[in-house]
This record gives structure tokens, sequence and C-alpha cells, in this order.
């Protein structure tokens, strides 16, 4: 079993699609184990993008991250860091399958709509950011039988 981190962008908050990105990855199957709407600072987009400092892209990443309102997530399941990966489709979304989330929702690498953690290493990283231990909720579920 593993949990990740996944962040709904400023981008995915204004256009309304909260409820579609936490349905994609809710009706696939996995565990919402923690879940929070915040304004992130400069601080804290710097701490979370750390590994892109230095790069091209880097200055408009924070301006865009910073920009509104993100949904802050951790979810779970088995192979979670990969799966939703797979579900939200290529960082590029042109590159993104069809039927995705990014694939779905996105034009431009530059408004994604979604993040999500791109190992387990990276995932503990991301949850002990934005969660402390006793935000994140473990509980059984009635279908988790049948997943
Ligand atoms: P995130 O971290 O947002 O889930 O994206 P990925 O894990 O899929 O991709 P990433 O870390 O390589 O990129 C982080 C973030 O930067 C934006 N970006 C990336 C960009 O604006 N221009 C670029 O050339 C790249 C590579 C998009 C996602």
């Amino acid at each position: 079993m593993e949990r990740t981190f996944v962040m709904i962008k400023p981008d995915g908050v204004q256009r309304g699609l909260i409820a579609n990105v936490i349905g994609a990855i809710e009706e696939k199957g996995y565990k919402l184990v923690g879940l929070k709407l915040l304004q992130l600072t400069s601080d804290k987009a710097a701490e979370h993008y750390i590994e892109h400092k230095g790069k091209p892209f880097y200055d408009s990443l924070l301006a865009y991250i910073t920009s509104g309102p993100v949904v802050a997530m951790a979810w779970e399941g088995p192979d979670a860091v990969k799966g939703i990966r797979t579900l939200m489709g290529a960082t590029n979304p042109l590159e993104a399958a069809p039927g995705s989330i990014r694939g779905r929702y996105a034009l431009s690498i530059g408004k994604n709509i979604v993040h999500g953690s791109d190992s387990v290493q990276s995932a503990e990283r991301e949850i002990g950011l934005y969660f402390s231990p006793k935000e994140l909720v473990g509980y059984d579920r009635g279908t988790d039988k049948w997943l």
C-alpha cells in the first residue's frame, strides 16, 4: 500500500475542476486520506519545487503556483504513486493520453491542472510539506475488498 501527494493547481481551482479531478482519482479506487485548500506562499512554493531551482521555467512556475488557491491531497492505494501519475497523463498535455486528467482538461505544460509525486520518496517529502501526521486519516472502506 502506498500514499502519494496530489495538488490541484490554481488553474484547476479557477476553472472549476476540483470535483472532476477528485472524482477521477476516487472513481479509479484510490482512498482520500488528507485534503486542504490553501494559498501557497513564495517560500512554500520554493520548497515544493526546489529540484527545479535555476531552470528556465522556474520563475514562471513559482508565479503560477502562487497565483491562486490550490487543493493539497494525500491519496492511498496499491502503487498509488505510479497509478495516479498515469491517471494524470504526461506533464505536457500535448503528449497526455486523451482520457487522462491532463489529456482531457489541459492545453499547455505551464498550466497543466494537477501535480502528482513522481516517486515514493517524493511522495513522503511532499505529504510532509503539506500535512502533519494527525491531519492524515487512515480508515477502512467497505469497498476495499473489491479493489
Ligand atoms: P508536476 O511536478 O507539476 O506534477 O509536474 P511533473 O512532475 O509532471 O513535471 P516536472 O516535475 O518535470 O515539472 C514541474 C512543473 O513545471 C512545469 N514545467 C515543466 C514547465 O512549465 N515547463 C517545462 O519545460 C517543464 C519541464 C510543469 C510542471
